[in-house]
């Protein structure tokens, strides 16, 4: 199997590159963003707990989003692998994901960071803030506390993986196209 976490700061493009990823390697998309988005949109009392953190730039507890990658997983039996798309986020995350992948008899193959300056982050969520209705890229202040979550809980992993040997760091500032083109390079010499 192929398994992949795609990795970076908010706005790096995880979510843009994993729409090219899966299409490509066959792969399913597994976003804690986009199922989180998907529960407030449904109203579940999930997605309520979620919202008021996700609205701050809060991290949404670790408990909740393993419970939701756990069944995701279960729910994808016959899958050909998985691009981890936001997941994990922090150190808890990572050491349940092992496990989880451990117990069917898999595990992650790499670790792809993309690598983005702030500044650049912030222009990114900035303008697609203007179309998304996402509340947390509409205001600078919001957007500063999730690069601050990310620093402090997320960007530790990186030696998590690179322990392992799985960690690549890919730079992200360029075309989407040329971004494209370095990961499936890294993909395909795994
Ligand atoms: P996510 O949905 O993961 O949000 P994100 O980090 O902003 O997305 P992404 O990084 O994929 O955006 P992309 O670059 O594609 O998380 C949102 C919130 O959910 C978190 O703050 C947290 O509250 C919660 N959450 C999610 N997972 C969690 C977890 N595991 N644990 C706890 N809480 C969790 O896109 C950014 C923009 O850049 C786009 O407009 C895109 O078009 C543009 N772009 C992409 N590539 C570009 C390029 N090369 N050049 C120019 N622009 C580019």
């Amino acid at each position: 199997m192929l398994n992949l976490v795609l990795f970076g700061p908010p706005g790096a493009g995880k979510g843009t590159q994993s729409n090219l990823l899966i299409d490509k390697y066959n792969l399913v998309h597994l976003s804690t963003g986009d199922i989180l988005r998907g529960e407030i949109a449904a109203g579940t009392a999930l997605g309520l707990e979620a919202k008021t953190l996700m609205d701050k730039g809060d991290l949404v507890p670790d408990k909740i989003v393993i419970g939701m990658i756990s069944s995701k997983l279960d729910n994808n039996p016959t899958a050909n692998g998985f691009i981890f798309d936001g997941f994990p986020r922090t150190a808890a995350q990572a050491t349940a994901l092992d496990t989880l992948l451990s117990g069917k008899g898999t595990a992650i193959s790499a670790m792809l960071s993309l690598k983005v300056e702030d500044a650049e982050l912030i222009k990114r969520l900035l303008e697609r803030g203007k179309e998304s209705g996402r509340a947390d890229d509409k205001n600078e202040s919001i957007i500063a506390n999730r690069i601050n979550e990310y620093n402090n809980k997320t960007a530790p992993l990186k030696e998590f993986y690179a322990a392992q040997n799985k960690l690549s760091e890919i730079e992200g500032v360029g075309s989407i196209t040329d971004i494209a083109q370095k990961l499936n390079t890294v993909i395909d010499s795994l």
